[in-house]
């Protein structure tokens, strides 16, 4: 296996609850260098890109928290993102919460004509200002990758740098506000709510997913928001909802990616060691990293 290239992105100006910025910390913390050792010729750390502490602003016109703070903070992380492929690394980027994905798939693009995203996450994250029941940029990410939103995020690849809405894969979705439903039957965006898990197994998700992907797509990036696992199972997130996707589950999914040979970037975000027990979410996503990268027991 290659190089692998980890960028922490300690940035929880995204939502309201302070203390996903140490994210990272928590992550390293929990032996990813250990862990993913063995399954790469190289790992670089390159450290945490500078997010400091700055106080919180609401934008005047439009209420959405953090926006230009938020804009500016994400172009340098897509200008590493976009490092890190030049070189033919693989990017694992550490959040901070679910805003850095905007930062990640901006410099993604400047590589792939055809991404494919794997967004798992409880959530959608395809609000705009206009429907944001919260003003929270956390829950806007994916929609300001396929172009949708303030012109200052969606600007932050430069013009080119828009996802297709067909290449995306929504997994472990169960809350979903009224715009993003809408923006899903719109677009129409493949979803699969934990409905399909429950009804159709993970083992058939991930296969329906792969295939989906695989033919054409030029690079897939895997975007795991720890909250779509079930609170159970990692209880340190900013927005937990009920009835998740197990964390066996969760191993069954990354074990499958790293059979298919898809995935070229990841990203794992939103977690956030003051409301977690005893590290127990970074924990399992240092875990998850091992299926995803091919660990295998025997
Ligand atoms: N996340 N849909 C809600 C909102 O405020 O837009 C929650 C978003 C959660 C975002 O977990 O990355
Ligand atoms: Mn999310
Ligand atoms: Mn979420
Ligand atoms: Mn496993």
């Amino acid at each position: 296996m290659k190089k692998l290239s980890i960028l922490g992105m300690p940035m929880d100006l995204g939502q309201l609850r302070r203390g996903v910025d140490m994210g990272p910390s928590a992550i390293r913390y929990a032996g990813i260098n250990e862990r993913l050792n063995k399954l790469f010729n190289e790992i670089e750390d390159l450290g945490d890109i500078e997010v400091g502490r700055p106080a919180v602003k609401v934008d005047s016109d439009t209420g959405l928290r953090n926006l230009e703070l938020i804009a500016d903070k994400t172009k340098i992380l897509a200008e590493k993102v976009d490092q890190v492929v030049a070189k033919d690394s693989f990017p694992l980027i550490l959040g901070g919460d679910h805003s850095i994905a905007i930062g990640t798939i901006a410099g993604l693009l400047q590589h792939y004509q055809n991404l494919g995203v794997i967004w798992y996450d409880a959530h959608g994250d395809l609000n705009t200002p206009e429907t944001s029941p919260s003003g929270n940029i956390h829950g806007m990410s994916l929609a300001v990758s396929l172009g949708l939103g303030h012109p200052m995020l969606t600007e932050v690849g430069g013009e080119t740098a828009i996802l297709k809405s067909e290449n995306i894969v929504i997994i472990g979705a169960r809350s979903l506000d009224e715009g993003e439903r809408e923006l899903i039957k719109e677009k129409g965006i493949k979803v699969y709510t934990m409905h399909e898990i429950d009804r159709l197994g993970m083992t058939t998700v991930m296969e329906e997913t792969i295939n989906y992907l695989k033919g054409k797509t030029d690079g897939v990036h895997l975007s795991l928001d720890l909250d779509g696992l079930d609170p159970n199972d990692a209880p340190g997130v900013g927005t937990p909802v009920m009835g998740g996707i197990s964390y066996r589950e969760s191993h069954l999914a990354m074990e499958m990616l790293a059979e298919s040979n898809i995935i070229t970037s990841a990203e794992f975000v939103e977690v956030n060691p003051i409301l977690d027990e005893k590290n127990k979410t970074a924990t399992a996503a240092v875990a998850l990293m091992g299926s995803l990268f091919g660990e295998k027991l025997l």
